[in-house]
């Protein structure tokens, strides 16, 4: 992801400049700043952070070191990008959140892209117009082609299903307040990739149901469906050809993510842009209060997956800095 970040901050981000690449492999640092022409290269991320030649950063790194750099750009007084999940912790995400209240301004945008997603713009802005009525339930497939080997079981609550979590959040308007996790019979909860199906209750009555399959094998497959008193509206992916071949037609999967929400990358730091230029934080963007939502519900959604019981969702008061 962070040589993707890097090749949008260089090809399509007029205004910002590749400064400085930052990873724990040398060469792979050199690699991505030699192709994407950044200034220099480091293994620190602290120093990197406090450098005078970088005033913002964007945060790629392995989800554990998240909030503890975040912390580290807020300390600096630098705006920065932070891929999701901003901590697998909700403490952690209350540390970042207190360190912003105690300075009186954000400085984290947190990578849930899919806000700038075309097609989920178009079913929140739907809903929102009364084209559907009251919404009553939120349908979700997240499939990836194949869990990396380093996931562990709960990465798909943990890691994948943020995603879920929080852009049924922005869509329906609303937060969560129980959620049930399921797995098929005879699977090894513990094997990487190991699929769940995960049913949310929201504090506006609705049903959001998460299916998450790392280990899919067909393609890399996000599907949507919102379903309102009036009707429901799906989610399309961009698929921009059709091939027929060998008395067949079909479209093709995109192998990951990164294809496949493409545009809603380049949306989101082109946002992130505007709010480094202007100090004002993007409306549809989501921000350290939104990591904390995801991150309480993911450690709900463990408890219920060890359990085998329903969890309540119970958070803490909302400060008034994320009121927008
Ligand atoms: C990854 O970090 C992402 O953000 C992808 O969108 C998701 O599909 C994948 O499961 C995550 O590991």
């Amino acid at each position: 992801m962070g040589a993707d970040h890097a090749r949008i901050v260089s090809e399509d981000l007029p205004g910002a400049t590749l400064q400085v690449v930052c990873d724990a492999s040398p060469a792979r640092a050199r690699k991505i700043a030699e192709e994407c022409g950044a200034a220099d290269v480091s293994g620190d991320p602290i120093g990197t952070i406090k450098r005078a030649d970088v005033d913002v950063v964007l945060i790629a790194s392995p989800d554990e070191t998240h909030a503890p750099l975040s912390l580290a750009a807020i300390e600096a007084g630098k705006p920065a990008l932070c891929e999701k999940p901003l901590s697998q912790s909700s403490k952690e995400c209350l540390d970042v959140i207190n360190a912003e209240v105690s300075r009186g301004r954000q400085f984290v945008q947190l990578g849930f892209m899919r806000r700038f997603d075309p097609s989920y713009r178009d079913m929140k802005a739907t809903l929102d117009d009364g084209l559907l009525g009251n919404a009553s339930m939120m349908h979700n497939f997240h499939r990836n082609v194949e869990a990396p080997a380093n996931f562990t079981g709960q990465m798909a609550i943990t890691n994948s299903a943020p995603h879920e979590f929080d852009v049924a959040r922005f869509v329906l308007g609303a937060d969560y307040k129980a959620i049930s996790v399921f797995q098929p019979a005879g699977v090894d909860a513990s094997k990487t990739g190991a699929p769940v199906f995960m049913v949310l209750e929201t504090d506006k009555g609705q049903l959001v149901n998460i299916e998450i399959n790392n280990n899919a094998a067909y393609g890399y497959d996000v599907r949507g469906e919102l379903i309102g008193e009036k009707g429901s509206i799906f989610l399309n992916a961009p698929v921009h050809t059709r091939h027929n071949a060998q008395l067949m037609a079909y479209e093709r999967y995109a192998p990951d993510w990164r294809p496949r929400f493409a545009e809603a990358y380049r949306l989101q730091n082109k946002a992130f842009l505007t709010f480094v230029r202007t100090g004002v934080f993007p409306a549809i963007a989501s921000d350290a209060w939104d990591g904390y939502c995801a991150a309480l519900v993911a450690e709900a959604g463990v408890e219920a997956l060890q359990t085998g019981e329903r969890v309540s969702i119970a958070m803490t008061n909302k400060p008034s800095l994320y009121n927008r």
